[in-house]
């Protein structure tokens, strides 16, 4: 009998009593941020219902039920705080306001319940290694050396002489330091000089924000991303850091050197006692410059730090050294693209938990970047890329937009860009004499406004997404490409993205479920198997825009196939170009 079960069960679909739902008892350590799916919304381009060209939280209200149809369980909102838009939110002047762009805390009230309602869960972004310099303490701050708030920031007396250089990744000079002469010092900004470096040495700011963080969680809120958190700490004696301390020591990353200040995790820790731990929430840390030895430092339960973490490993990989996000043209390497996810994927195999994503706010779109955005790939490798995400052991960051094969807009001028990003690194290469050509040729595949263009709903004007001027250009592709077109198509990126997150949610292996890696040296084919209390999926993506096969070593001729993005399944193994197939075995 048992040896006939086995044989059932081997090769049928998940009927009721063997869907993987039912096991969950013998899951240990399950939690609901873990079998999420993280929607990410850029609000700025979501959906704009006043008509001024900016998307607003009205807007985000009017789609809520799409955001439902789509199967996800958590939003991941970008900043949505009052700013004056330097960084599009990302330097916040009031933490507890609401953007005027974006609407009212009304209207934040109404959108929350909304979700919830709807079952949605709402993650909000904390921005506080640094704020805006229109915040009211850096306007305190900066007024005078003896104010309550000038340690809120980093300050360097002039009469020190020049600090020494810290990176600012936004400016044009690189320099992460900004004289300011009201009181004869230079204040740091890792990022933009409109986005002063908080102190959190300081237990006044510690406090300050662990009670913005309780005042949200409060109104509801379910958790927080958490905005290159680890470069928090700092060692404020600010040693000189030479570009040979760098490549030894931080693997040639700054990065990895802004991510190593002392007191990071007592901070952390602090956090969690002061905030996280008080509420059923869940926290995602931004880890630029972490790296798998320090990353269980971070995620680990036993740390009461975070709950995960999402490094830049993977979306790093296939630039060239040396150039500002300029892909290499050979394209990246599938084979160092699996030895990544599949290192991190034994990072949290016992202990802590694991994000993946392949797009966000910060990267171009997955397909192009990751697939093939040519008209007759685009659709196929975004399904593709979707299955990966879809179907890896950590919790998926779905970036909104790429459930419709959403690719590069691909600006031509640099006067069609608005992030700051890429309007000051042109600066910099022009100041330098460099190759601004070269430069423009690379922003269309790396640049961040690529995956910032207005939400495509439909065919009508600016795609459905406003009935003013967009603040950034649409895709012309909208016309195309969008929900409307995609809602009645049964074989649509929209409706293979909802199967996905449904197979996901129905199949709890593919979220606990231990991973292994496949014929690993395969060039073009991704494949690996899944594997929970006795069931077993195997996964097989072809990357590549020819058939191609893998060898698996695994039999599928009696394995029932769970989602292909063909309508018809491989035979003897071969793959059509861009085939994604989930068996189970
Ligand atoms: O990004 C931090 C970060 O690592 C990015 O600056 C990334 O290196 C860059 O975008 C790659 O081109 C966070 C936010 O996600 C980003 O939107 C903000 O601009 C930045 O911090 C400053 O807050």
């Amino acid at each position: 009998m048992i040896a006939i079960t086995l044989l059932i069960s081997s090769c049928q679909s998940p009927t009721k009593d063997n869907n993987m739902k039912n096991d969950s008892a013998d899951i240990p350590g399950r939690k609901w941020w873990k079998e999420a799916v993280v929607y990410q919304i850029y609000p700025r381009s979501f959906k704009d219902a006043k008509g001024d060209g900016v998307g607003d939280l009205k807007g985000i209200i009017s789609k809520l039920d799409y955001i439902k149809s789509l199967g996800v369980s958590v939003i991941w909102l970008n900043p949505i705080f009052s700013s004056p838009n330097a960084d599009n939110g990302y330097d916040i002047s009031d933490y507890r306001g609401i953007m005027k762009d974006f609407g009212t805390m009304e209207d934040f009230d109404a959108m929350l319940k909304g979700m919830h309602e709807r079952g949605l869960k709402l993650v909000l972004d904390l921005v506080a290694n640094h704020s805006s310099d229109e915040h009211e303490w850096f306007r305190q701050s900066r007024s005078s050396g003896t104010n309550p708030y000038r340690d809120y920031y980093h300050w360097w007396p002039a009469e020190k002489g020049k600090p020494p250089f810290r990176p600012g990744s936004f400016e044009v000079d690189g320099s992460g330091w900004r004289f300011d002469a009201a009181t004869n010092a230079y204040y740091l900004h890792y990022f933009s000089f409109r986005q002063p470096d908080l102190n959190w040495e300081n237990p006044k700011l510690r406090k300050e924000i662990f009670d913005m963080m309780n005042f949200w969680f409060d109104k509801g809120v379910d958790g927080f991303r958490m905005d290159v958190i680890p470069f928090i700490a700092k060692d404020t004696t600010f040693p000189v850091i030479t570009q040979k301390d760098i490549d030894e020591k931080y693997n040639g990353g700054w990065d990895q050197y802004l991510a190593s200040g002392p007191h990071l995790h007592d901070y952390l820790k602090e956090m969690n006692k002061e905030a996280l731990s008080k509420h059923d929430v869940m926290s995602v840390a931004e880890g630029a410059g972490v790296t798998a030895a320090t990353a269980h430092n971070f995620v680990d339960e036993d740390r009461n730090e975070l709950n995960m973490l999402y490094h830049f490993e993977g979306v790093s990989l296939g630039y060239l050294p040396g150039k500002f996000k300029e892909m290499d043209p050979k394209g990246y390497s599938l084979v160092e693209f699996k030895k990544i996810y599949s290192k991190w994927d034994s990072v949290f195999e016992e202990k802590g938990w694991g994000t993946i994503y392949l797009g966000n706010h910060d990267q171009p779109r997955m397909v192009t970047r990751w697939g093939n955005d040519a008209p007759e790939w685009r659709a196929l490798s975004s399904k593709m890329l979707t299955t990966f995400l879809l179907t890896m052991r950590a919790t998926p960051y779905y970036f909104g937009g790429d459930e419709l094969g959403m690719n590069n807009i691909k600006f031509d001028k640099i006067d069609d860009y608005r992030d700051i990003e890429s309007i000051n690194m042109y600066k910099q290469i022009k100041n330098k004499g460099g190759d601004l050509n070269e430069f423009l040729n690379a922003q269309k595949i790396s640049a961040r406004d690529n995956s910032r263009t207005p939400f495509q709903w439909d065919s009508s004007a600016n795609a459905g997404f406003t009935t003013g001027t967009p603040w950034l250009k649409v895709n012309p592709n909208y016309k195309t490409v969008n929900v409307a077109a995609q809602e009645t198509d049964a074989n649509s990126c929209l409706n293979y993205f909802r199967k996905m997150v449904k197979l996901r949610k129905e199949n709890l292996i593919l979220v606990y479920g231990k991973y292994a890696l496949l014929d690993r040296e395969n060039p073009n084919v991704y494949a690996y198997t899944r594997e929970l209390n006795g069931k077993k999926l195997l996964v097989i993506l072809n990357f590549t825009n020819n058939p191609a096969s893998a060898n698996t070593g695994i039999d599928v001729s009696k394995a029932k196939v769970l989602i292909d993005n063909y309508a018809d399944a491989p035979v003897n193994g071969q793959l059509k170009p861009y085939e994604a197939v989930v068996y189970e075995l």
